[in-house]
């Protein structure tokens, strides 16, 4: 069985109550498992397809949940990149590769389904584009209503058509994504719909599968794990599922949790780089990357233990940075990502040029989100294509042979 416990006080709560902080501190809860009761074996995992649910003996939901195939992504070995840094063991588990295009499936496959277990008909959200696009499908394939809440302006269009076609009510804010969340929390706590952002607990427990997929993949423990970092939930969810590996004795070591951000919206950087205790929010987040155009990062908390805790660190990329990663992924390894999920390749570059990473390291870096979720950046970074008269002269003057 699992209880949800707050990770500053400690103090334990039912599973089924419906909680997104702290009652009595206000810090942000985690679901526990009662790891020395929990049976389970690996080699039975290896028998299930690899996906969220083959590990299931690890998540909060009971009966038959909702699924759409969420997890079981890629884990490519980035040869000509890796060898442009000098890394030999550079990967990218793409996370793009999920249903709706995100990681965001492998939190709301569990999280709707907790909603369905907990009585719950309408579910919520704020979201810079992939979490309102993922909570979109798996409401629609749960049956329910979803109430998404979007930065006016400031979603890609992939994302927002996703919104609409599957049937969020969605909402546009005249305010940032960290204004979207505190409207959404208050309108959950006073009209009972289910939150469904990362301070949900229950969703950040399917988020935990991507780590343990990146185990099965490799083989081995990687040195470093590498996540683009906006409400830094990932990042934190990642490490959980670390710690409860190794609590069950199925890992010796952690890789270096490593979280990367946006040059104009850098707070969990700058905590780090300064060791502060807490983030200091960023007021006017910016950068090309939207999925992580995000000031007030919620899970601050966590994804500061979880890279402290791993010797691991956090950088800054810029948006240039981050565009001309996109293209290198796209032109050398053939993967087509969104900005934010070029960030966190983007980082090790930059990593590697300050010293701050090894050669010899083995590096998985977590790409996010699908190329195609935000075409309107794509297109204005490259050439449209050359339109010419439809014969064959034409063609051949046009082309460069
Ligand atoms: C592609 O959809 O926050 O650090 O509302 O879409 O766990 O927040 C998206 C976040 C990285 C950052 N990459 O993850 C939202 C939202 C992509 C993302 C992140 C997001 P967190």
């Amino acid at each position: 069985m699992h209880h949800l416990a707050c990770i500053s006080c400690k103090a334990t709560f039912d599973h089924r109550e419906i909680l997104y902080q702290c009652p009595v501190c206000g810090h942000p809860l985690a679901v526990e498992y009662d790891l020395d009761c929990l049976v389970v074996d690996p080699k039975v995992w290896k028998e299930r397809p690899l996906s969220v649910w083959r590990y299931r003996e690890l998540l909060p939901v009971q009966g038959s949940p909702v699924t759409l195939q969420e997890g079981g992504t890629p884990l490519y070995h980035l040869k000509k990149l890796g060898e442009e840094m000098g890394l030999r063991e550079l990967y990218a588990k793409h996370e793009g590769m999920n249903p709706s295009g995100s990681f965001k499936d492998r939190g709301m496959t569990v999280g709707v389904s907790m909603a369905l277990e907990l009585g719950k008909k309408t579910v919520a959200c704020a979201s810079t584009g992939n979490t309102s696009a993922s909570l979109a499908i798996y409401a629609a394939k749960a049956g329910i209503h979803a109430v998404v809440l979007l930065p006016a302006g400031k979603v890609a269009l992939g994302k927002v058509a996703q919104a609409l076609i599957h049937g969020a009510e969605a909402i546009s804010i005249r305010g940032n994504f960290d204004q979207a969340l505190e409207m959404v929390h208050e309108l959950c706590r006073s009209h009972g719909l289910y939150l469904l952002n990362s301070i949900n607990p229950y969703r950040l427990e399917g988020q935990k599968t991507i780590g343990f997929e990146i185990l099965d993949q490799l083989g081995y423990t990687p040195d470093r794990i590498v996540l683009p970092v906006g409400n830094a939930g990932n990042i934190s969810a990642v490490y959980k599922g670390l710690k409860e590996f190794l609590s069950l004795g199925l890992i010796e070591s952690y890789p270096m949790m490593t979280g990367i951000q946006a040059a104009g919206s850098r707070p969990v950087v700058d905590a780090i780089e300064r060791n502060l205790p807490e983030v200091i929010p960023e007021p006017h987040p910016e950068t090309v990357a939207t999925a992580i155009r995000i000031g007030t990062p919620v899970n601050a908390e966590k994804a500061l233990a979880a890279i402290r805790q791993t010797g691991g660190t956090a950088e800054a990329v810029t948006d240039a940075e981050i565009l001309a990663m996109q293209k290198d992924l796209a032109r050398k390894e053939g993967i087509g990502v969104e900005p934010a999920s070029a960030a966190s390749v983007a980082g090790v570059k930059k990593l590697l040029e300050y010293g701050k990473i090894e050669r010899n390291e083995r590096i998985v870096c977590v790409v996010t989100g699908h190329l195609l979720k935000d075409p309107e950046t794509v297109v204005r970074q490259c050439s449209p294509p050359l339109e010419i008269d439809a014969d064959l002269s034409s063609l051949l003057s046009a082309l460069h042979l």
